[in-house]
């Protein structure tokens, strides 16, 4: 027909695929994996910003498609957490239960964008079969000495007596009841990923990753080389441990800090000052840690006792103050006020010391206003005295090992995984805690500990989880010795399920294993990842621990999950992201319903450079939706039409195909857009000042934009006479030499003007060049004499006149 109509051709076309799927399994074809990050099932459904990963991802997957690959793009759900479980609180309606709707629900949304997912991999981190692995993992890592119990102080809501995540912590208040949240200690279930440090920080190297990305890992993991120094303490026996990254400051050391929880802080503190001292440890105990990171006011109480400075012999007073972490270092630090901000603060606040060691060009500065933290020459240093300090960083910690008052370390940032939380709806951690035997693991083979139904999902205030109250699932016997045991009943977090997904879509049936050893060769690792840059630090990091680790006890053969990664931006309105609850959300149904899904599709593609964030316009689709009719004119015009090729018609061919392979491999999406806009109104030149377009200019035309608007690409297809799918015509190539430019215009200026235009021969004489540029504006003198001709070949002419 004349009329693009694309209900009718959209419907069609999902039919036929349903039966007919482009993505075959066939003899000879190479695998291609590539993966969406899965979606937590909410209850309020997609919306156009949830399109955009989705379509990048499809669009890539059905590009791979036509360049021959077989192509596993699975869909699933990562469907524990929060909001399910705050649902069954307010509504009394079981977690699983309104996962099961919202999941049906999120499905037939997705469908509405045509990918080519392969719903029989689907899988679904609630499920008992899939979390069966998770436990399973978990198991494996508890045998291998990853998994263990600490009391760790967690956030807590003294109302709602509950233990709160730090996303859950608003300004340090409670998000539920508003109340000040304070610490408690509770045992915690961690993982020991900083086992996996180096080589999480290593291996990023190997990565086909955005280096945004991989800096905010390597910043996450936070390796920093410095030195542990043993400080004397006087008066009593033991050595004082500090960490840290500026040995060649020690001789502007002029006082100590300790982290109130410091193991040493009762032995150091002078009976004068332990009053104070032990108000000061209760009162940081109490405070959250959001809010002892907060930057504000020095806080601080002097201990009673004096370190000795191992290079000086100086005498420093040691005091406690909770800019010290516990847990970083050594949870003591000698403190340089002269070149540390914080140091600097503190000494002013306490009347502290201040030594310059460092100046620039040697000069110390009388009265310092501010930490002076650049490198420079060394001074008041003793032997090291005019040496450069990066010189002497060196140097000083080479004479402490030599001495053997301390000696050069690496530390990290990371810290290990706090991996319970006291809440119903997650994986049940497969552990029972027994008199005789303490932590047991379930043997494998009871796997999956499924989760019991409980009446209340409520918080059972006591900080533990509600499966805390159902006792015959509780109390069990010890697999070891058959005596009574207690399960445990914390569950784990959301991250855990989705830190191995990727490799169960590849075999999600499997009863023996996580995946079998031939499926995972077929297609592991992930080809190509696409999801939003806010998972850029944890999720990716968990995903590249769990591999490494299952890499190590033999399950899978690579260390590495995710070979290329790319993050989208993220679609805004009215400057805000879009989402349900800054209610700026645009539905895509009714978009879909007026323009189709090609219109859309592409849309959320021309909408802004993928890896930025976009601001949404519902009115810019139009202008998509009348370039598809566009091409749909253009092809329906010329169809069938006896044309010959002309010069000018291969090089157009050659020229898109060009431009959208390559703006495409470098996911350009959006410059590939405008191609296709640039290149369509050629062609419609073309067609209406000579014979037409020839078939296979039509043909190359419609493979390009199959990936990003399969319905009327495969419409089209058909329309010129072809019975199978375009998905199988393969990737149109491009012969550079076809693609040069015979002819090209160009400009010519007076005096640094565009006064005219000439049409130049590709490597015509200069001669000849200028010849016509001098007839071109003959009558655009004014009277006056040229003095001067610069011809910059293909680029610029002017002529400079007076
Ligand atoms: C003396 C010094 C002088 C320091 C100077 C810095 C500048 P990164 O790079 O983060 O590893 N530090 C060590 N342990 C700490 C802890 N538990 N809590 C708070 N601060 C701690 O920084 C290491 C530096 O941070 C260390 O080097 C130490 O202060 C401090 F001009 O030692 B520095
Ligand atoms: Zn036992």
């Amino acid at each position: 027909s004349v009329v693009y109509n694309h209900k009718q051709i959209e419907t069609k076309w999902r039919d036929i695929w349903k039966d007919n799927p482009v993505n075959k399994n066939e003899e000879g074809k190479e695998k291609y994996y590539c993966l969406d990050m899965f979606p937590y099932p909410s209850g309020s459904g997609l919306h156009v910003g949830h399109w955009r990963g989705y379509v990048l991802s499809d669009v890539w997957s059905r590009y791979k498609v036509l360049q021959g690959y077989y192509v596993l793009h699975p869909m699933g759900w990562d469907a524990f957490g929060l909001p399910a479980e705050n649902y069954a609180i307010k509504m009394g309606v079981h977690p699983a239960k309104a996962t099961a709707e919202n999941v049906q629900n999120f499905k037939r949304q997705l469908n509405e964008i045509s990918a080519i997912y392969d719903w029989t991999k689907e899988v679904n981190t609630t499920d008992p079969n899939y979390y069966k692995w998770t436990q399973w993992i978990f198991v494996k890592m508890f045998k291998e000495g990853l998994a263990y119990e600490k009391e760790m102080p967690i956030n807590w809501c003294p109302d709602c007596k509950t233990g709160l995540a730090n996303e859950e912590v608003v300004n340090g208040a409670c998000e539920r009841c508003g109340s000040e949240v304070t610490k408690k200690n509770l045992r915690q279930w961690m993982l020991k990923i900083t086992a996996y440090a180096e080589r999480l920080l290593q291996d990023l190297q190997t990565l086909d990753w955005p280096a945004k990305v991989k800096k905010m890992q390597s910043d996450w993991i936070g390796k920093s080389y410095g030195a542990e120094i043993d400080f004397k303490v006087e008066g009593i026996d033991e050595q004082l441990k500090v960490f840290t990254t500026r040995p060649d400051t020690l001789y502007g050391s002029t006082f100590m800090v300790l982290a109130p929880e410091h193991a040493m802080v009762s032995q150091l503190t002078s009976d004068a000052q332990r009053e104070e001292v032990e108000k000061y440890v209760f009162d940081t105990s109490m405070k959250s840690s959001v809010d002892r990171l907060q930057e504000k006011e020095k806080t601080g109480v002097f201990t009673g006792s004096y370190a000795i400075n191992p290079l000086n012999g100086a005498k420093t007073p040691i005091w406690i103050s909770d800019y010290v972490l516990a847990d970083y270092g050594t949870g003591a630090i000698m403190c340089v006020p002269a070149h540390d901000d914080r140091d600097f603060a503190f000494a002013k606040k306490f009347d502290l010391p201040i030594i310059q060691v460092i100046a620039e060009d040697g000069h110390e500065i009388e009265d310092l206003q501010e930490a002076y933290t650049s490198e420079g020459v060394m001074i008041n240093s003793d032997v090291f005295n005019g040496m450069k300090s990066t010189e002497s960083k060196e140097a000083i910690a080479n004479y402490l090992e030599e001495h053997e008052i301390g000696k050069k370390t690496e530390n990290y940032k990371l810290r290990d995984w706090v991996f319970s939380r006291q809440r119903y709806w997650g994986e049940p951690i497969p552990i029972v805690h027994c008199d005789t035997c303490g932590a047991v693991a379930v043997p494998e083979e009871q796997l999956p500990i499924t989760l019991p139904d409980v009446e209340s999902y409520e918080p059972t205030g006591t900080g533990e989880s509600p499966l805390a109250d159902i006792h015959e699932w509780v109390n069990t016997t010890c697999p070891t010795c058959g005596g009574h045991a207690k399960r445990e009943t914390n569950t784990m977090p959301q991250w855990a399920g989705s830190s191995w997904y990727f490799l169960r879509y590849v075999d999600p049936d499997n009863k023996d294993a996580i995946v079998s050893k031939e499926k995972a060769k077929e297609w592991l690792p992930v080809d190509m990842y696409v999801g939003g840059i806010e998972h850029a630090v944890l999720h990716l990091l968990y995903a590249r621990f769990y591999t490494k680790f299952l890499y190590d006890i033999g399950v899978v053969e690579f260390e590495e999950p995710f070979k290329r990664l790319f993050n989208q931006g993220m679609i805004c309105k009215n400057g805000a992201k879009m989402s349900k609850s800054k209610g700026n959300v645009v539905s895509p149904d009714d978009l879909v319903d007026k323009y189709g899904c090609d219109s859309l599709r592409l849309y959320e593609l021309f909408v802004g450079p993928p890896e930025l964030d976009s601001e949404w316009d519902d009115r810019g689709i139009d202008g998509v939706y009348r370039f598809i009719n566009r091409v749909w004119h253009l092809v329906t015009e010329n169809q069938g039409k006896d044309v010959t090729v002309t010069k000018e018609l291969e090089k157009v061919r050659h020229q898109l195909t060009y431009e959208v392979t390559h703006r495409l491999n470098s996911f350009h999406l959006n410059t590939v857009v405008s191609a296709f806009m640039e290149y369509t109104n050629k062609l419609m030149d073309i067609s209406r000042k000579k014979d037409g377009i020839d078939q296979q200019t039509l043909e190359t035309l419609i493979t390009l934009l199959a990936p990003f608007v399969p319905h009327i690409a495969e419409e089209l297809w058909h329309m010129l006479g072809h019975e199978t799918s375009v998905f199988t015509n393969g990737w149109p190539t491009y012969d550079e030499e076809k693609m040069k430019e015979d002819e090209v215009e160009m400009p010519v200026q007076i005096n640094g003007k565009v006064r005219a235009t000439i049409t130049i021969g590709v490597g015509e004489a200069k001669d000849s060049v200028m010849e016509k540029a001098r007839t071109a504006i003959e009558n655009k003198l004014d009277g006056k004499n040229i003095v001067k001709e610069i011809y910059v070949p293909h680029k610029i002419i002017n002529i400079v006149v007076k």
